[in-house]
């Protein structure tokens, strides 16, 4: 059973939630309610708010064996537009506060529909099955020594794989407790006296900043940081605050979490650790051939195993990955070494930015910012950030007088809040090659 702790015995606030606490059985049979609501249904959605409300719902969805697209709340209307026409899906109704519990659905079923940016155009829905779900997680619960003695806390968005799989299936699979804090704030982490910890680097960074909240964590079991490189002054303020090194790890929407450090074992700054139980990785050269595992080659890092993808989301259909003898190509560039220790180099693409941790694409705030009628030619890249590790950069060539806080606010009411530039710059015209291709190499 996916969620195979829900089915144990009782278990007094299991869920703790900004807006509620539950039991373990409270959740089930709320979670129930929703199942027979949505019986039958092909997909649904639900605004995924970071509440028990939706860690309800999207349980319910589960127990019933239909696909759950996860909204973001903030998303503005032209991106939740996309969401729900692209996915077909229509928003959970409000539920009875219980129903007959469903048969546990095949394996190979979706679970989730998880939109997520490329380099252009809007966001992709990537389909994952409940198999690929539970053989993640428990490759990182054997990673991580995660149990039901645990107490999880986390305050990052309920939409994302990091936030929504690793961080409520997780507990739900494994049985530990939750505590959400609603926002991933060190105050909030600090308060919460939790044994396992997740957060984003800029999440981490902060708590750095915040020493006395940072030495709360030192009772703490594992603090493991992910979904985008951690500073090696990030991982070394921890170690020294808290007593501890963080666990570091990598993964993706398409592939889930993969490849980690292990609670058990060496924890190496600037590196995420081998894959676990399940997964294999390689390195690949430009043409496709595989390179050496020798920790200084830089190559194309690729994945395979169960915690793969089923495919995109296109017309209703689900479309399988392009895959070469089942290896995922990742877009990001690593160094493996004769260890099998892993080093995430960057991505190979520049318009794929991740900014406090969410992965967004060039192309899609560029569409936002020409939708505005003085903008002519918009170019979007990440620009190095001490906060957010990198924050979104808009070139804008303006048609006709506008600020930039005007922009800024107009891809927020568009798109979520988080692809919003923090920084409009207004130039005469962009450099391009003689192709007439924008170089953004040259606006760095
Ligand atoms: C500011 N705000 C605006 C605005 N200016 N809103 C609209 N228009 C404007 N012009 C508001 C926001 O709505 C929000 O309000 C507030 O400002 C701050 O929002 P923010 O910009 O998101 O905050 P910030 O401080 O930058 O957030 C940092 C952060 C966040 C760490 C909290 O980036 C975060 O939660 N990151 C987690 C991302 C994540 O989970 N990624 C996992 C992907 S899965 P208000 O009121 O709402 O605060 C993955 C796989 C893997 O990568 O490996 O895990
Ligand atoms: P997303 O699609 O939002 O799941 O983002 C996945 C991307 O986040 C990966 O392709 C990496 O570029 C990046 N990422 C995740 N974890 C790490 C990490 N520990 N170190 C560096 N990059 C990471």
């Amino acid at each position: 059973m996916l969620l195979s702790s829900l089915y144990g015995p009782d278990r007094a606030a299991a869920v703790v939630a900004p807006d509620a606490t539950l039991s373990r059985h409270e959740l089930l049979e709320r979670a129930s309610g929703v199942a027979a609501a949505i019986a039958g249904r092909d997909v649904v959605a639900v605004d995924a708010t970071p509440t028990a409300a939706t860690i309800v719902a999207i349980t319910g969805a589960l127990l019933a064996g239909v696909p759950v697209v996860p909204i973001p709340p903030d998303a503005g209307h032209v991106e939740r537009a996309h969401l729900l026409t692209d996915s077909g899906a229509t928003l959970v109704p409000d539920a009875p506060p219980r129903g007959d519990l469903p048969p546990e659905p095949d394996p190979n079923r979706p679970a989730l529909v998880l939109y997520t940016s490329g380099t252009t155009g809007p966001p992709k829905g990537v389909v994952v099955s409940r198999a690929a779900i539970a053989a993640d997680l428990d490759g990182l619960a054997a990673a991580w020594q995660w149990t039901e003695d645990d107490t999880l806390v986390h305050g990052l968005p309920l939409y994302h794989v990091h936030g929504l799989v690793l961080g409520v299936l997780g507990a739900l699979r494994t049985g530990s407790r939750l505590v959400h804090t609603g926002k991933p704030t060190p105050r909030g982490y600090a308060e919460a006296g939790g044994t396992l910890y997740f957060g984003v680097p800029t999440v981490w960074s902060r708590i750095v900043a915040a020493p006395a909240e940072a030495r709360a964590l030192r009772h703490a079991r594992l603090l493991v940081s992910g979904s985008a490189a951690l500073p090696v002054p990030v991982y070394e303020g921890l170690e020294e605050l808290t007593g501890q090194a963080p666990v570091e790890r990598y993964g993706m929407t398409e592939t889930l979490i993969t490849i980690s450090a292990r609670a058990d074992g060496e924890r190496r700054a600037g590196h995420v650790g081998t894959p676990i139980a399940g997964v294999e990785s390689r390195l690949v050269d430009e043409h496709g051939a595989p390179a050496p595992a020798d920790g200084n080659t830089i190559g194309h890092l690729q994945i395979r195993g169960a915690t793969l993808l089923d495919g995109y989301l296109r017309d209703g259909a689900v479309v399988p990955p392009d895959l070469t003898g089942g290896w995922y190509p990742t877009g990001d560039v690593a160094t493996i070494g004769p260890d099998g220790w892993h080093r995430i180099v960057g991505r190979a693409s520049t318009d794929l930015i991740k900014t406090g941790g969410y992965r967004v694409g060039a192309g899609e705030v560029e569409d936002a910012l020409l939708a505005h009628p003085a903008v002519r030619e918009a170019a979007v890249i990440g620009t190095p950030h001490d906060d957010l590790g990198e924050q979104i950069t808009a070139f804008v060539v303006a048609e006709s007088p506008v600020e930039a806080r005007t922009l800024i606010d107009f891809v927020a009411g568009r798109l979520a809040a988080h692809k919003r530039p923090r920084v409009v710059r207004l130039v005469g015209e962009l450099p391009r090659n003689p192709m007439g291709k924008v170089q953004k190499s040259r606006l760095r």
